[in-house]
């Protein structure tokens, strides 16, 4: 069977050390385009992502966003332009190496059966290295947490590796999203699983960032305390 194509979509803000590793590892899979979505970072990554696209211009394109920056905001964006054009899959993946870019052709493949594959740190073979005790527990916590209030099944609704097929991503009421950071991949999960799409997960390893700053802020995990019930409130109108 002729293997899926895939755009992956990328979003950065302050990347600039990480982004040509992460694309040279990306560009060595065949089949898999980039879709690098850049908040205007002030570290140049912008720049860099632009002389990446002009070194693959058939494989890496960029989108420069100048309205308020933010990773929900930025995979709407991304997410609308990808949607209309002829990709078997689209994938979202964090620029930091924390989605090693190793296991993309596994999620891919898990497509086959699934309209929304998460890459999983929760399942059987699933890892964290790297990760402080605090932040461990911290993930689990907002897991068990998401999965009880908003009643969603996947072990990690959390984890921003995911591989859609385009029909199920196109089918996503994108314009009534409220949510930003992590909360907006756990209304992208509730919304699609209230639709009916099938959500399936696979093993990953996720490592902590080695290179560059996290952008984890209070007012995200605000918000990701708040978000689960917002959701389980509009339970069944979400179709
Ligand atoms: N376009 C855009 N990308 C962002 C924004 N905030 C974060 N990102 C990107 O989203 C991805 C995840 O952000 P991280 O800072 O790694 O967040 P995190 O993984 O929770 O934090 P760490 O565990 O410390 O890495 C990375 O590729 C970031 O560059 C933003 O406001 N706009
Ligand atoms: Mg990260």
């Amino acid at each position: 069977m002729k293997a899926p194509s895939a755009l992956v979509i990328v979003p950065t803000y302050n990347e600039r050390e990480n982004l040509p590793k992460l694309v040279e590892a990306l560009l060595q899979q065949p089949n898999v385009r980039l879709l690098i979505v850049d908040d205007q970072s002030p570290d140049g990554t912008g720049e860099i992502a632009d002389s990446l696209a002009r070194q693959h211009p058939d494989r890496v394109d960029v989108m420069h966003r100048t309205d308020r920056r933010g990773l929900g905001r930025s995979y709407i964006d991304g997410i609308k332009q990808a949607i209309h054009e002829p990709f078997d899959v689209i994938c979202q993946m964090d620029a930091d190496f924390s989605h090693d870019p190793r296991h993309l052709p596994d999620l891919i493949a898990a497509t086959e059966h699934a309209d929304v594959v998460i890459g999983s740190r929760y399942v059987p073979g699933g890892a964290i290295v790297n990760w402080p005790r605090r932040r461990l527990l911290l993930s689990r916590a907002a897991n068990f947490y998401i999965r009880s209030v908003a009643r969603l099944s996947p072990r990690d609704c959390t984890s921003g590796y995911r591989c859609w097929r385009r029909e199920a991503l196109a089918r996503l009421p994108l314009d009534r999203f409220i949510s930003d950071g992590y909360s907006f991949l756990v209304e992208m999960l509730f919304v699609a699983s209230g639709q009916g799409s099938r959500i399936a997960e696979v093993p990953i390893t996720f490592v902590e960032r080695r290179l560059g700053e996290s952008k984890l802020s209070r007012a995200v995990l605000l918000e990701s305390a708040i978000t689960p019930w917002r959701l389980a409130a509009t339970r069944g109108r979400t179709r």
